[in-house]
């Protein structure tokens, strides 16, 4: 067992035999400068900034051999899982599946839809395609976790607040224990960031625990 001791609110506690962790969308169209985030006036610098930490998080993971899965936000080329309710929420320069920067809107199998080279997914690793926020909703991520015999999930990736927190949620409410390691996720707004890592650990860990990468390593390598 691991023991997460600086974990707040309070240690969280693993067994890597039953432990995945989930990279959430860290794709091109979100983090690289002229992408889709970018043409929506974000700062992609925010995001870039936890590519280190990240691509460090996957070496560790992948070191102790435990599984790891990445998720793309994205839909297919025909649009047939894409609601007109995602979109055509308000008004954006590009919508999905408009040809942009970096080919078709989060669209399967366009550039921007890819996980940029630093945290390419190896071979044997899943890699889930998710048309709404949450990776759960319309993929086959629960069938894959319990052939595994995954009860603990490690979180990182993008955007904390949205695609980040709402996939803990649902694992929450699956019955998962969730630790999101708070320098392997970022959004493009700090304060929206902050928030979400409070509303994660209050109320006793009500969707689960954060913790720094680097109190995650201390505690396995221990
Ligand atoms: C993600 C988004 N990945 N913000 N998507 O968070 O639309």
């Amino acid at each position: 067992m691991v023991d997460v001791n600086a974990a707040q609110p309070f240690p969280f506690t693993f067994d890597p035999a039953t432990t995945a962790l989930v990279v959430i969308d860290m794709q091109r169209d979100f983090i690289e400068p002229g992408g889709f985030g970018e043409t929506l006036g974000n700062d992609v610098s925010l995001l870039q900034a936890i590519v280190p930490t990240t691509a460090a998080l996957l070496a560790l993971c992948r070191a102790k051999e435990i599984m790891v899965i990445h998720t793309r936000e994205c839909h297919r080329p025909d649009l047939s899982d894409l609601f007109a309710a995602k979109r055509d929420r308000g008004q954006p320069s590009l919508r999905i599946g408009d040809p942009g920067p970096m080919g078709r809107i989060l669209v399967a199998g366009e550039d921007g839809a890819e996980i940029i080279p630093e945290l390419s997914p190896m071979s044997g690793e899943l890699v889930i395609d998710k048309p709404g926020k949450g990776a759960f909703y319309a993929t086959p991520l629960t069938d894959q976790l319990r052939q595994n015999g995954i009860t603990n999930l490690i979180f990182a990736g993008v955007t904390t607040e949205v695609c980040v927190q709402t996939t803990m949620r649902e694992a929450n409410d699956r019955g998962y224990n969730c630790l999101l390691i708070e320098d392997a996720t970022e959004s493009y707004f700090p304060a929206f960031k902050a928030a979400t890592l409070e509303m994660v650990r209050a109320q006793g860990a009500i969707v689960g625990w954060t913790a720094l990468f680097e109190q995650l390593e201390a505690a396995w390598n221990d």
